[in-house]
């Protein structure tokens, strides 16, 4: 199987190319002209907002399949540059899709990656949340990754095209943003732990229960998916049992090597927190036999583990990651 990853500088994309090439795919990838991807695979610098170059990089490695996850992936950004946003997130996968379709390479498949904030503001009583249910989202990085699954949808049925829209609930490892709770967390105790700021970890709501699922397990469904999933389909990608904030801040404190408090920060709580979100993940499970395998303990201790040696190497305190 030849693959092609575009976007695969981010997060994501890294666990993505190790997982496809230990199973014995032809893996290459696309990143934009100033990122480097650190894997050894064979790529290609990539704008999507360039068609022609899509077209150029398709006809060049004929794939048999494409993961889509190049994108403007920050809600907090999305606030600040909604127009970015959705040129990347949106026009960005209508250059693909177009290309693919002025090219007739209908039959490649076409993994577009979106996200379980789809769904936004869900009724009472609605989880777990089944692929079927309405989509309201509520800030304009989800509304783009609703607009890109419903492009795809529509690019499937009308030109018969070999498309599968996923919606990726919260994933973490190491290496991750920590704009992102399990990550921010752990470099907070990391920090401590080498005594880079007082012992005492910020939090905010901690009563939400959310749910995480390892980004190896989150790759390895993308894989399985690309394998066995059902052109034209939507996919939820999760553990399919939510956990309150609350515990990951437990196992992470459980970690760290000395007593830390606790204190809350009344701007890290969010005034419309939705206090369950909970996936479905039936489908993925019956077409390909997938399922979250990582315990949420080894998740976060391998984050911490990532920033205990990340502070060793540069010592200091690293500024905000994004
Ligand atoms: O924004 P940057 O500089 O971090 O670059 C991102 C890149 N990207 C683009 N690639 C090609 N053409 C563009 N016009 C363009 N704009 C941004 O896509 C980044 O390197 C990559 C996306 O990676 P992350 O933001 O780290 O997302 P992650 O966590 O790997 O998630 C993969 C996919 C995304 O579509 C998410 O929205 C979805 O899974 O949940």
């Amino acid at each position: 199987m030849k693959a092609l990853i575009i976007g695969a500088a981010g997060f994501v994309g890294g666990y993505l190319i190790r997982e496809l090439s230990s199973a014995g795919w032809e893996v290459h990838a696309t990143c934009l002209p100033n990122e480097h991807i650190s894997e050894d695979c064979p790529s290609y610098p990539l704008d999507i907002m360039k068609k022609e170059d899509i077209t150029a990089i398709l006809d060049e490695i004929s794939p048999d399949i494409i993961y889509h996850l190049a994108a403007q992936s920050s809600v907090s950004v999305s606030w600040k540059r909604p127009q970015l946003t959705a040129e990347i997130n949106v026009i960005g996968t209508i250059n693909l899709l177009e290309a693919l379709r002025e090219a007739k390479k209908q039959d490649i498949r076409t993994m577009l990656i979106g996200s379980g904030e789809e769904y936004g503001y869900i009724r009472e009583g609605a989880c777990p949340l089944s692929e079927s249910e309405p989509l309201n989202p509520g800030n304009i990085y989800a509304a783009t990754k609703a607009c890109q699954g419903m492009i795809g949808e529509i690019y499937a049925r009308a030109y018969r095209m070999d498309i599968i829209m996923v919606r990726a609930f919260n994933h973490s490892g190491p290496a991750q943003s920590n704009i992102f709770v399990i990550s921010d967390f752990c470099r907070q105790i990391a920090e401590i732990e080498k005594g880079l700021r007082e012992p005492v970890i910020s939090v905010g709501n901690l009563s939400a229960k959310r749910d995480f699922t390892d980004v190896r397990d989150v790759v390895r469904a993308y894989r399985l998916l690309g394998e066995k999933g059902r052109k034209g389909t939507v996919y939820n990608v999760g553990r399919g049992r939510a956990v309150e904030i609350q515990f990951i801040l437990d196992t992470a404190l459980s970690f760290a090597k000395l007593p830390i408090e606790v204190r809350q920060d009344p701007n890290r709580m969010r005034a419309s927190d939705i206090p369950l979100i909970e996936p479905d993940v039936s489908r993925i499970s019956a077409d390909t036999g997938w399922s979250a395998q990582i315990t949420m303990e080894q998740t976060v201790l391998d984050t911490l583990d990532y920033w205990r040696k990340k502070l060793m190497s540069y010592g200091t305190s690293l500024g905000t990651e994004h």
